[in-house]
């Protein structure tokens, strides 16, 4: 009993696979309508890659292929077969990591440490997970025989490009959608390596489109009536846009959004432990993470000692070469993502709170700003309240578990939160009043495909990952 949409790699599908990067509509990459884009590599700001764009037009041509495949080929499969291709994309992605580690690397400026060691293996692991639900989904709790919503647009930011591009599509796909997916318009090219995977996996056409572009394009598909559910991880202000766009429409709509996550120090957590664990969770990706912690919230009366001690190791981190192994903070993203870093830092100087900038030199070409910590920061200030989504750490103190939690909550966003203490109790006690989707203890930035991600509040709504991120893409 053979299910014939299974074509071997060597198909018709992989003659319109061509090493240039273009929109991939209906199993094929085209020529899109819309003006080419350079994506550039901001470690030396040099051209990468001239990327062909979508017009409305191919959003629509998208749309409708996604449609035909949900009808036709991926929405009636069965899930052990829609499995099948899940699990050979999810090998390859594996087997090209090294290809995906360096692209991801020049197009988005992340240390290839990092994107070797956390982006393309978590990416990989994901669709693995995914895979595996594709033909259990009557056992997720959401009745014997859940079905899928159909056909899915997702517009993703840029800071994880591969791994929002499959935390969107793993779990889309296993539950029988079909996707449309923009990448972001300054790191296109691993989502569409990604395309070429899955044409390479034998994945029936238009099961996956990609369509590259800027925020017009994003806009466009979201608003297309011919989707049944949006998926849009980015920044707060254009997911209250597609909020209002989607509002009386009756189409799904998950949102995963800015966040300004409080790391909280107690006197008595193992403080080494907790120093590795504050650098890394502002400083892992230049603090282009939407779950960074970006405030410290330290115990008084150990702030003195751990700020020393803090600072004395963020002086020890690299910044250079993305692509050099030892690089532990690579370039910003973008021209205009450094403009806002500067700014917000500035903001920072003018409301009275101490800037402390690493000496560590910066390339003398290329988009870097330097590990910066402000200290003797107020809850009203500025870097206090808002994302600056680079490598900048507000540090603020507190006395009581209750004041840490106050503070902690104090925000407009809720995405995630980390505590440092040696006492599960107290661990407990304050996760518990945390208003924030994900709770680190004694650890930060961990990622499991089996852990649902996601925030409260200005954070967005809706889960990735685990059981309840199989909700949004079932009905
Ligand atoms: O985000 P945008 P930007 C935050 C972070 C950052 C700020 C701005 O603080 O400094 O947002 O970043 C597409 N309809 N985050 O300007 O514009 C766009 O093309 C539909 C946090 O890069 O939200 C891209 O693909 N789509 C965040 C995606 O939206 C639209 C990650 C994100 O871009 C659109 C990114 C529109 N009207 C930024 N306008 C996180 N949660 O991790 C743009 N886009």
């Amino acid at each position: 009993d053979t299910w014939d949409y299974a074509p071997a790699p060597e198909s018709a599908a992989l003659a319109n696979v061509a090493p240039t990067y273009r929109p991939f509509v209906d199993g094929a990459f085209v020529d899109g309508g819309g003006e080419a884009l350079k994506t550039v590599n901001p470690a030396t700001e040099e051209v990468l890659a001239e990327v062909g764009t979508a017009s409305e037009q191919d959003v629509d041509r998208a749309v409708a292929a996604a449609r035909r495949a949900f009808e036709k080929t991926w929405g009636p499969m069965p899930g052990a077969e829609r499995a099948k291709y899940l699990y050979r994309i999810a090998r390859i992605v594996a087997e090209r990591s090294r290809e995906l580690a360096v692209l991801e690397t020049l197009d988005n400026g992340k240390p290839i440490r990092e994107s070797r060691d956390v982006d393309v293996p978590t990416a990989s692991a994901h669709l693995f997970h995914h895979a595996g639900w594709a033909d259990k989904l009557g056992y997720a709790g959401l009745g014997p025989d859940p079905r899928p919503v159909g056909v899915v647009g997702a517009v993703i930011p840029w800071n994880f490009p591969l791994l929002m591009a499959v935390w969107k599509i793993a779990p889309a796909l296993a539950c029988g959608n079909t996707i449309v997916l923009k990448p972001a318009e300054t790191t296109p090219l691993t989502a569409l390596v990604l395309a070429e995977i899955a044409a390479e996996a034998g994945l029936p056409a238009g099961v996956l489109n990609v369509l590259p572009g800027a925020g017009g394009v994003g806009a466009a598909l979201v608003a297309h009536p011919g989707l049944d559910k949006v998926a849009f991880t980015g920044s707060t202000d254009v997911g209250k846009e597609i909020q209002r766009t989607l509002a009386g429409t009756g189409r799904r709509l998950t949102l995963e959004l800015g966040g300004k996550a409080a790391n909280i120090v107690y006197d008595d957590a193992a403080i080494d432990q907790a120093v590795e664990g504050v650098v890394d969770g502002i400083f892992f990706n230049q603090g282009h993470v939407c779950c960074a912690g970006s405030r410290l919230l330290v115990q008084e009366s150990i702030a003195e000692e751990f700020s020393e001690l803090l600072l004395r190791r963020v002086e020890t981190l690299r910044v250079g070469d993305p692509l050099d192994k030892n690089t532990d903070v690579g370039a910003i993203n973008s021209r205009a993502q450094l403009d806002r870093i500067v700014d917000l830092a500035a903001a920072g100087d003018a409301e009275g709170a101490e800037r402390w900038t690493s000496s560590c030199p910066l390339p003398e070409r290329g988009l870097y700003f330097p590990p910066t910590v402000f200290s003797g920061v107020e809850q009203t200030m500025r870097v206090a309240r808002e994302e600056i989504f680079g490598p900048v750490l507000s540090v603020l103190t507190f006395r009581t578990p209750e004041e840490a939690v106050a503070k902690a909550n104090n925000t407009p966003y809720g995405l995630s939160a980390g505590i440092w203490t040696e006492k599960g109790a107290k661990a407990m006690w304050t996760a518990r009043r945390l208003r924030a989707g994900v709770v680190w203890t004694n650890t930060f930035h961990r990622f499991d495909p089996t852990s649902p991600f996601g925030g409260y509040r200005e954070s967005g709504f809706g889960r990735e990952g685990g059981r309840a991120g199989l909700e949004a893409y079932l009905s």
